[in-house]
Formats: C-alpha cells, structure tokens, sequence
C-alpha cells in the first residue's frame, strides 16, 4: 500500500491539543505509513530546505524553520490579508501588497525543496489549505511524478472576487497541478467551475480566454466532519459533567443561547450580538429567561482586521449589557479564551440553541460538534447560517441569512418555543448526517478518490518535464 504523506502549514505540535482534523489524520496515519510535513513553528535567520524529523504521539512528523520575513509574508501578509479575505467575499478587508506573493511562492518553493528528498514514487501526497496552493507546481518542477492531492477548507470564491486577487490566473494553474482538488461544498465545486469555464473577466468584445488546462484535474466535493460517536461520548464525561453542572448553578433556569467561534471577521460575531439584542429588545418576557455566551478567543491578532472585529464586538457586547443588564441579571457572557473539547462537549450539550451564524464558512465545525453532543432526550436547536458549507447538509437546522439580524432574532425565538417533538426529530436528522459526513469517511473517500486518479504522469512545467520518470 502507498504511503501517505499529508502536508499543512503547520505540523502538529505537543503542546496543543490536536482537533478533530489532526485526529483523523493521525488516525489514517496510523492504519498507513507515511508522514505530516509542514512548518515546525520556528523562525529561522536563513531559510534552510532541511527538514527535520521526529516521533510525536507515535506520528512522523518531517518541519522545516522558516525566515521571520518569508513567514510574515507568507502566512500574515499573501494568506491571510488576501486570500482568507478574498475566499470570503470580504475583498474590502484584504490588503493589496505586491511583495507578499514573491514570499508566498518562496515558501511553497521551500517546502518542496526539503520534502522532495523524501519522497518515495509511489508516496500519495495529500497538500492542505490555501497556503499552500503552489505546492504541487514547486513539488512537479523537481520531477516529482506522484499523486498529489489538494483539500480546500475554506470556500471558494466566487468569479469576480478571484480576479482580485493578484496573480490568480497562476494560482489557477497550479490547482490544475494537482491530481485532485476537493472541496467542502456542492456550491464551491459550482464557482470553481464557473471559473474554469471562463478564466478571464467577461468582455462584451472578445471571446473568454482560458489558461489553465483543468481536464486531468478532479474537483469534487468532500464536505469535512466531525468524529460525531467520540463527541457524544465525551458530553457524557465526568469533565463535560462538571461544566454541566457548573453552567446549571449559574444559569439558575435560564435557557443558554451558545456562540463557540475563533475571534475572525467571517464567523459573524457583530451581527450575532445584534440579532441577540433584538430578540430582548421584540420579547420582553424572555428577559431574564434567556442568556447568550460567546466564546471566542482571539486569532491571527497581528492583523489589523482581527483586532478591529474584536474591537466591534466588544463596543457590542457593551452595548447590550448597558440596555439590558440589571442589578441581579446579565444577558451575555463574553469569553475571550479556547476550552478543551470536554468543556466544550458540556458546554455544548447544555446549550438550548446552538447559534452558527458566519457569514461565510469553509463548513463549520462547531455545528457538528454541537449536533453530536446534544442529549437526545432532550435536543437543542442548531441555529446555522445559510453561508456555512455545514448548511448543505443540515437541512434540519434553522437556516438563516446572518446579514439579515431581524431573522436571526425570529430563528431565535421560535428555537425556544420549539416543541420537543420536533426538536427531537430534526435532531434525529442532524445526527445521521453528521454521522455520514464524518472526519474518518471523509478522509477515506478524499484518500481513495485520489488513489483512484490517474497518476505518475502529471505534466509539470516545462523543467519538470525535461527530468526522467
Ligand atoms: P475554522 O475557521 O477554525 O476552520 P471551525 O470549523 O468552526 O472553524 O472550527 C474548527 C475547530 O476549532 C473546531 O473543532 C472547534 O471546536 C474549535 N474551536 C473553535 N472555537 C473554539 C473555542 N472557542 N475554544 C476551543 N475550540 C474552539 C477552517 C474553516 C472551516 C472548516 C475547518 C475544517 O474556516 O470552515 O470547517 O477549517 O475544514
């Protein structure tokens, strides 16, 4: 059987807990050989194409230091100022800094120069995320001949936002390096062919001009999921217990509305606060009743846009306390810090409603999450933006527009007056589809969909193809 070698930003590292994906794919690592490529973590002065190797938990895991600079403008600046904003629609918070590209492709050109040596020809290469879309280019340059796979965790834009983004004609070509490209959503596999199809902006002259050569690319949808049997398990462990019991004493009756999201412009912090303070302000009796917790620990801070998100949402949870609050009860909590996955599981199955309302999202986790711990007895509702890649396959949730804070506020309400036969039976629903989209198939179908590609013989740039087989 090949190995597997899958490659990400960052490696899994010792300290932190992995999720769920880091899970999974250890898991795959387990029943398969191979090993986890990507960045240690570490600045290095010089770049070097030296990886190294080393056994953590029983995984091989191969890194390589990267330069401060390359790094900055690799992962904060190319990554994160353009392409996270621009896979989500968010082309007025992206920076447009022309440098950042040439650390981009040196970086991806670095990962492939220290992985290449250990390559085997027959190794299955499973690359993650938008750092790292060059990859398969850099890899075919060096004679590389495997099958190599990409998996995009975050949506794809639509046409017009792609042609923002600098150099994305050969950003193009380079997913057409791949062998198979997987996406999370039926709608992602829609724009990307939108795209393929036409690849120039539209004139009413000229006829589109196509660049890449998509027809020995695979683009398929493979919604990502949770390990929904494990999370289950863990809302009954003496931990998620613990956080139950602490959360009954505080919420002394009051039904708990639940946001869990890393602090980012595209989860829809804002405009969750706002519809929350709508549904206070529509519905007096269910002051008192009712309690909202936002957890939301801060991410990527070094960017402008995080700080400024996070800025916004505390001027709005402000502002809901000072209408709302009174002497003995308080509308939200606010929590800026992560929590171990028992406290959340309890935090989870504790929730009356699970509010998921980004305004766009790759998939979303935390509503599998939400839905695999709920008490069945006694289910809570998932409230999910219609924007979540989540919300092609939860149908039983109540679906809402985010942008449109009045519906959100209605969703709300009609969540907590929800009779529990019914919500029984659309929790019924989301627990078989969370159960058919989870972690572990998705991981078996992505491995044999790019096992079953024809490989050996992608065509590389011309360099490449000057090397023998
Ligand atoms: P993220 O944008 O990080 O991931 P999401 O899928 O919601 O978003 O969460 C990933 C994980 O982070 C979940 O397992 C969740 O439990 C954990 N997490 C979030 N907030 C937390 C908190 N406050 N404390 C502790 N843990 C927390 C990207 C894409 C998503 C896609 C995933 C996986 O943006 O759309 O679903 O990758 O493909």
């Amino acid at each position: 059987m090949s190995r597997i070698v899958i490659v990400s930003n960052r490696t899994p590292s010792k300290t932190v807990a992995a999720g769920g994906l880091a899970v999974a794919l250890r898991k795959t690592l387990a029943t398969r050989d191979g090993f986890w490529f990507g960045w240690s973590g570490r600045h290095a002065e010089k770049p070097s194409s030296e990886a190294m190797f080393e056994s953590i938990d029983g995984l091989q895991v191969g890194s390589i230091d990267l330069n401060r600079e390359d790094f900055q403008a690799y992962y904060a600046g190319f990554s994160n100022s353009i392409l996270w904003p621009a896979f989500h629609l968010r082309l007025d918070l992206a920076t447009f800094e022309g440098h950042w590209y040439e650390g981009y492709r040196r970086v991806n050109a670095q990962f492939a120069r220290a992985l290449v040596p250990h390559l085997k020809p027959d190794d299955i290469i499973w690359v993650h995320d938008y750092h790292l879309i060059p990859l398969a280019t850099e890899l075919r340059a060096l004679g590389a001949r495997n099958r190599i796979g990409f998996y995009l965790h975050i949506p794809f834009p639509t046409t017009d936002a792609l042609y923002a983004i600098p150099h994305h004609q050969e950003l193009m070509r380079d997913l057409s390096r791949y062998n198979l490209v997987g996406m999370q959503a039926n709608r992602d596999v829609a724009a990307f062919t939108e795209f393929a199809e036409h690849q120039a902006p539209p004139t009413l002259s000229g006829n589109p001009v196509k660049t890449a050569d998509f027809s020995k690319t695979q683009v398929t949808a493979f919604p990502i999921g949770s390990d929904p049997d494990a999370f289950a398990k863990l809302a009954t462990s003496p931990a998620a217990v613990r956080m139950i019991k602490r959360m009954e004493r505080a919420m002394n009756g009051q039904a708990l509305i639940l946001g869990v999201d890393r602090l980012d412009y595209s989860k829809g912090l804002p405009q969750r606060v706002e519809a929350y303070e709508k549904l206070l302000a529509n519905n007096a009796a269910l002051r008192r009743q009712v309690h909202l917790l936002q957890v939301a620990p801060p991410s990527r801070d070094s960017i402008k846009e995080y700080k400024e998100t996070s800025d916004t949402l505390d001027a709005m949870c402000g502002k809901v306390m000072g209408h709302f609050a009174e002497p003995d009860w308080q509308p939200l909590t606010y929590v800026k810090r992560a929590y171990g996955q028992p406290s959340l599981a309890g935090l989870y199955r504790m929730a009356r409603i699970g509010l998921v309302t980004p305004l766009r999202d790759g998939m979303n986790l935390v509503a599998h999450e939400y839905v695999a711990s709920q008490d069945p007895q006694n289910p809570g509702v998932l409230v999910l933006s219609r924007f979540a890649g989540a919300a092609e396959i939860f149908d039983a949730a109540l679906l809402v527009n985010p942008f449109d804070t009045d519906e959100t506020a209605e969703a709300m309400r009609l969540a907590l007056i929800m009779p529990l036969e019914e919500r029984k039976a659309r929790w019924q629903a989301l627990f078989d589809a969370a159960k058919t989209y989870s972690v572990d198939n998705w991981a078996a179908l992505y491995l044999d969909a790019l096992s079953a590609t024809k490989g050996g013989k992608r065509k590389g740039p011309p360099a490449a193809d000057a090397l023998p087989d």
